[in-house]
């Protein structure tokens, strides 16, 4: 059996996924559309090894921990295809704080499922892998492609439409991101139970639901003019609009600190000025900040002088997960 390294970057969503249809198949109720990330990296080695009984994870040099089960189960998926009963060793690595709302466990189970194709031989295509490292994190299906990515919902109970698709490359629309590091601690409550906890309990569960796909159709439609507004609307609409849903669950959930808050008001004021900018917030309370790249000093400039904000990060827009070494 290989060895097989794998990287995978971390995507944000412009169209945001919030709620399950279907919790053991992590089937989104909604679709999504994100931007995949450079400078942010997931480096994944999967080894199959006769010798073990169980499979064994080291992720940033702890070993065990509770994301272990997670990847075994998944791992599994990829067995059962390959008609192998071997367990791995997987040792992953972020360059990044881990789950803390920079969306890790998307650029990890597609590092990890692209890893465990290649060291299984198994060679499945780019569709097929976004639907095993769904299983993993619903978002992991949007990291296997770069640049602008589309997940579908779907409509089939066994989730085989339920799959991300790659909607422009990177390079076709180059923007910028900026991410204001908050707090790299790990959130209080995940996103899988933050999604369980608000579909059972917020009363504007079934709006989100209907509201999705016109957000996802404007979405789509910005990209195709690259209408930077446009896209920037819908994001800034979509964002709020999940953390609102959010916030009405009972007891509520509340992602955002006080400098997430002064970057929200400070990308507004951008924006009032007539800077190409918007912002988007996940399930943690780091800020993004999406611009045309000759924005990336406004905004430095206008995020340097909030109070409480530890970092500043910038990227691009990056590639899809794939195999970085093998034997
Ligand atoms: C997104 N998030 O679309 C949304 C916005 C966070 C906020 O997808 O339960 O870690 O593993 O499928 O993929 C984070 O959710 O959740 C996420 P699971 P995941 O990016």
């Amino acid at each position: 059996m290989k060895n097989v390294t794998a990287t995978a970057h971390p995507n944000i969503a412009l169209v945001k996924y919030w709620g399950k249809r279907d919790t053991a198949l992590n089937l989104p109720a909604v679709g999504s559309l994100s931007i995949t990330l450079d400078t942010l990296e997931t480096t994944t080695r999967v080894e199959f090894d006769d010798t073990l009984d169980v499979d064994r994870l080291e992720l940033d040099g702890v070993t065990g921990g509770a994301g272990e089960s997670r990847v075994s189960a998944c791992l599994d998926l990829l067995r059962d295809i390959a008609g192998a009963d071997t367990r791995a060793r997987v040792v992953s690595s972020n360059n990044f704080p881990t789950g803390a709302g920079l969306a890790s466990s998307a650029s990890g189970f597609a590092a990890l499922v692209v890893a465990a194709d290649a060291a299984l031989d198994l060679g499945l295509p780019p569709a097929r892998l976004s639907e095993l490292a769904r299983r993993g994190s619903g978002s992991a299906a949007r990291s296997i492609f770069g640049g602008f990515v589309e997940m579908h919902h779907g409509r089939r109970t066994d989730g085989a439409d339920c799959i991300a698709e790659p909607l422009l490359p990177a390079s076709e629309w180059p923007l910028a991101v900026t991410v204001g590091i908050v707090s790299k601690a790990a959130k209080a409550v995940g996103s899988t139970d933050g999604m369980e906890l608000t579909r059972e309990t917020s009363p504007y569960y079934s709006a989100w639901v209907d509201n999705a796909e016109t957000d996802l159709q404007a979405a789509r439609s910005a990209l195709d003019t690259r209408d930077f507004e446009k896209l920037a609307d819908v994001s800034e609409h979509s964002c709020l609009k999940m953390h609102a849903l959010a916030m009405s669950a009972n007891p509520g959930l509340m992602y955002w600190q006080a400098p997430t808050v002064a970057g929200i008001n400070r990308v507004r004021a951008l924006r009032r000025a007539g800077h190409a900018v918007f912002f988007t917030i996940d399930a943690g309370p780091q800020l993004k900040v999406v611009s045309l790249p000759g924005e990336l000093p406004a905004v430095r400039d206008a995020l340097t002088t909030i109070d409480g904000l530890q970092e500043i990060v910038h990227t691009g827009l990056g590639e899809g997960a794939r195999v970085v070494a093998g034997s």
